[in-house]
């Protein structure tokens, strides 16, 4: 995977050159695990709640925090839920932290709402500006 990541982070510097910057490395890296054939967007059919997971999973303990969610998803940004926030709409059972379960329960729900401009696929933007909004 990590031969493919100029090419991932040139398309993302291209489409959001405004915090492109700031973003972590390890954002662009997790969006790779999720963007399988590495045109730099999510399909359909890549984007499930299992390597989603794994995507969000940095350190494998099978639990998502508060603080994979952030690295994932960059510094807050205003008018967005934090991170915390975040976690606690997919959290259904109140423990602070996501299990796999709980991530595949909310990501089957949410492909269309997260594809704002529709055109079927997500972008790393798209993920991250959408990523469990409430509803
Ligand atoms: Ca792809
Ligand atoms: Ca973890
Ligand atoms: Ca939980
Ligand atoms: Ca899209």
């Amino acid at each position: 995977m990590k031969t493919l990541l100029p090419c991932v982070c040139g398309c993302l510097i291209l489409l959001s050159p405004a915090y492109a910057q700031q973003m972590a490395t390890t954002a662009a890296e997790r969006f790779a695990t999720l963007d399988r054939n590495a045109d730099g967007e999510v399909s359909k059919d890549e984007y499930d709640g299992t390597t989603l997971f794994q995507a969000l999973d940095a350190d494998n303990n099978n639990r998502v925090s508060v603080e994979e969610v952030q690295a994932f998803l960059g510094p807050d940004r205003d008018g967005q839920l934090t991170a915390a926030d975040r976690i606690r709409v997919a959290d259904f059972n109140g423990d602070g932290e996501l299990s796999d379960e709980e991530v595949r329960r909310v990501v089957e729900m949410r492909f269309q709402s997260l594809d704002t401009d529709h055109d079927e696929v997500l972008t790393l933007s798209e993920l991250q500006s959408g990523f469990w909004r409430p509803r």
